[in-house]
């Protein structure tokens, strides 16, 4: 594999100055921890913003800061103060955060900050740009940069790019409130694979893909036009080892060198070995449930009150994004609830919350994760949540129990922690008081496979997996292009049409002459097309044959005064040029009666879905319902369809976005044969776009240029991106 280059919001260190001396300081956060065993192993760069505002520091200052940066392969961003307030502080903390977390309320809309939103989101990508050469493979992070992917794929297309979701993909529900919805999408869909921390935000996104963008999705794979992007789970985990040998170290340390904490903690139990804590860690953010959860905490107290004086929580809130208003209020409400509940339950010899509002050491959190018995993690919503694994690793006596969120993305690993709904005080309260009854034995059993998950799934494995998974889209991604018709073969095609003494070309309509329309009435010929038909037509040694799933009427008109070939319903009929319709098999349409109420009554229950009626086939249309709906329901009819076929030997085709069932042994196959019969043509061309077609591409010599419109599997020999590759192949052809 090639380089890998990361880009994140912020780089992996933090910088000091102090008398124009430069320290990088390395973070030891969970995500830097995992992209640098990335990044430093494919020889790749860190792009991000170095954590200084670009305002705050002079040139010469600035310079120096990057030339240290890029002794770390670190490669920096510069943002002003005001680009920070609106792009990060603003759009992505004001807006994003709140709208994925389904704080709906909190929505900022304000269009400044969205411009703000793309003009940084640009400067990321032009800087990434800059480092990457096509080839490479760039991985990017989380939701202040969702918009980078397609900046890069557009640019330089031959670059692999990944995406990685680090917080909730919100229900499209709620998406669809935004109104920047698409443009954020597509910005995502720019990245050949998109990770995030679970399945169920991996389906909120299908279903915003679907409902705005309408492309089609099967299993994990969305195809878009000329591109398949892979959208997967990958649950982030933690440097478990690094979590469980400190927390071994601490304990094995001698009394003098332990911490103040440590000792204070140990002094605590020591006053009373029947003392209990209960630990809460996060980042001070009202997505992460702090208020309710000293509510319960009080509920608790009130309810089993043989636990005040025995039982402390300890609350550890960092500050975070202190500048936001909705940040500025919950402080000042936990501040209040945490005096209320010291108010009204403490004395003075106890304090029934020990509230720190700081960052802590290292050391200290695992003094705290090795020293308390109940950890309380209720956030009302949570990407995944790395506290409660960090709780986990540092366990090693493998006692002590999790009450955990089921609104967290980690509840999905953690089947063995005590689950609550975060917005249920009641639940908490007993769980807390479940918690601190349970059996050292049940503990450990739990605890013991809580260990073995989160230890085998760590932070490397996690990295290691979506790289691993970077490789293979990268191998899909060019088995895709391996047929696609390049300026080498487009000569070689070019040539043999040019010797030829005798040309038959076989042209699909929808999809491949023309794109689709919601009505397919509407789907006529532009001058465009038609002055690439007159010159095709117009060489001697062309026969040019319009072959389509249409029924005769609407092609007839529309290619009135054209010198082609009309086949049509699949092959049923056919009209050579100057010529009268003629069927190309005694084909039986008895069968409609049966199969007709069957698909009525999928039309009366998926609304936007029509019948056609054809001479040997019926279709049913679902390109103007609701997708997802229409997707199930198709599932259903073929399904239901199935056992009918046999009996009435019938064909059920599947196109784009219709169903149609017909007459069998006709299609597009068998009559592309019939007009080659006896013919000797030395070159025969056909194109086409969906499944209909591969009946063609199957059925014609193998010396014939089949070419599929799309990317999709097919017996086709070539494949074109869309309508217009197709129109410009016939342009070049024709001169
Ligand atoms: P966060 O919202 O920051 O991350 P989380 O995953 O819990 O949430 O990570 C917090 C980290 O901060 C932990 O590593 C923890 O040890 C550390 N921490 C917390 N309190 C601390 C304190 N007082 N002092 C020092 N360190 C402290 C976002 C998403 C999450 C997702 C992560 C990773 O919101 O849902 O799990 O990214 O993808």
């Amino acid at each position: 594999m090639n380089r890998i280059h990361i880009v994140s919001n912020r780089l992996p260190v933090s910088i000091n100055v102090e008398n124009e001396k430069i320290e990088l300081i390395p973070s030891v956060g969970g995500l830097a921890t995992g992209m640098r065993s990335v990044y430093k192993e494919y020889n790749g760069k860190w792009i991000g913003w170095p954590g200084l505002p670009s305002d705050d520091i002079d040139e010469k200052l600035s310079n120096n800061i990057d030339r240290e940066l890029e002794k770390e392969d670190c490669v920096s961003v510069h943002l002003s103060k005001e680009e920070i307030d609106l792009y990060y502080d603003g759009f992505s903390n004001r807006t994003i955060w709140p709208l994925f977390h389904y704080f709906a309320q909190y929505i900022d809309y304000d269009p400044e900050l969205w411009e703000a939103f793309v003009h940084v989101n640009q400067k990321f990508a032009d800087k990434a740009l800059e480092t990457l050469e096509e080839g490479d493979t760039i991985w990017i992070h989380d939701y202040q940069l969702l918009l980078v992917p397609e900046m890069i794929k557009s640019k330089k297309p031959g670059v692999t790019v990944g995406f990685f979701l680090h917080i909730p993909f919100p229900s499209f529900e709620v998406f669809r409130i935004l109104p920047w919805r698409k443009e954020l999408i597509q910005g995502m869909l720019g990245a050949d694979l998109i990770g995030f921390h679970t399945y169920d935000y991996q389906r909120h996104f299908f279903s915003s893909v679907r409902r705005l963008m309408g492309y089609e999705i099967s299993f994990n794979q969305i195809q878009i036009e000329d591109r398949v992007i892979i959208v997967d789970a990958f649950p982030m985990g933690i440097d478990y080892d690094k979590f469980k040998n400190a927390a071994t170290d601490i304990f094995q340390k001698p009394l003098q060198e332990k911490s103040e904490l440590h000792r204070e903690l140990e002094k605590y139990f020591l006053l009373s070995p029947d003392r209990k804590l209960i630990l809460s860690i996060d980042r001070l953010d009202y997505s992460k449930g702090i208020p309710n959860r000293l509510e319960a905490f009080a509920k608790f107290l009130e309810s089993y009150p043989e636990f005040v004086g025995k039982v402390t929580l300890i609350m550890l809130a960092v500050p975070s994004r202190g500048t936001v208003e909705h940040y500025i209020n919950l402080k000042k409400e936990v501040d209040e609830l945490v005096g209320k509940v010291n108010g009204q339950f403490g004395n003075i010899n106890y304090t029934p919350v020990w509230y720190f509002y700081r960052s802590m050491p290292f050391e200290n959190l695992i003094e705290l994760y090795s020293s308390c018995d109940v950890a309380l993690v209720t956030p009302v919503r949570d990407g995944m949540n790395l506290v409660a694994k960090e709780y986990v690793a540092s366990r090693t006596n493998r006692t002590g129990v999790i009450i955990l969120s089921e609104m967290a993305g980690v509840a999905k690993e953690m089947g063995e922690a005590l689950m609550i709904n975060p917005n249920n005080t009641n639940e908490i309260a007993e769980s807390i008081q479940h918690a601190l009854n349970m059996p050292l034995d049940e503990q450990r059993e739990r605890m013991i496979f809580l260990q073995d998950r989160i230890k085998r799934y760590d932070v490397f494995k996690w990295a290691s997996e979506f790289v691993k998974s970077l490789a293979k889209v990268e191998k899909i991604q060019s088995s895709f292009y391996a047929k696609k018709i390049n300026s080498k073969i487009m000569d070689k095609l070019n040539e043999t049409y040019k010797s030829a003494e005798k040309r038959s070309i076989f042209l699909d309509y929808d999809g491949t002459l023309t794109g689709f329309k919601k009505n397919p009435n509407d789907a006529s010929p532009n001058q465009e097309l038609h002055d690439i038909l007159y010159k095709l037509e117009e060489d001697p040694r062309n026969v040019v044959t319009i072959i389509s799933g249409r029924d005769r009427e609407s092609l007839e008109t529309w290619f009135e005064g054209h010198k082609i070939n009309l086949i049509v319903e699949h092959g049923v009929w056919y009209k050579k040029f100057g010529k009268e319709w003629k069927m190309l098999t005694n084909a039986v349409d008895t069968w409609k009666s049966s199969i007709q109420p069957i698909l009525e009554t999928f039309v009366d229950r998926t609304p936007g879905s029509f019948i056609e009626e054809k001479n040997y086939s019926l279709v049913w249309h679902f390109r103007k319902a609701e997708p997802e709906q229409a997707e199930l329901r198709a599932y259903e009819l073929k399904d239901e369809l199935t056992t009918m076929i046999a009996n009435h030997n019938l064909e059920i085709l599947e196109g784009n976005k219709v169903i149609e069932v017909k007459t069998g042994g006709i299609n597009k196959g068998i009559a592309a044969l019939q007009f080659l019969k006896n013919k000797n043509y030395d070159f025969v061309f056909a194109v086409g776009d969906d499944w209909t077609d591969e009946y063609m591409f199957r059925e014609l010599p193998e010396t014939a240029y089949t070419v599929k419109v799309g990317l999709k599997r097919t017996a086709a020999r070539y494949k074109v991106e869309s309508v217009k590759s197709v129109r410009k192949l016939l342009t070049e052809l024709a001169e």
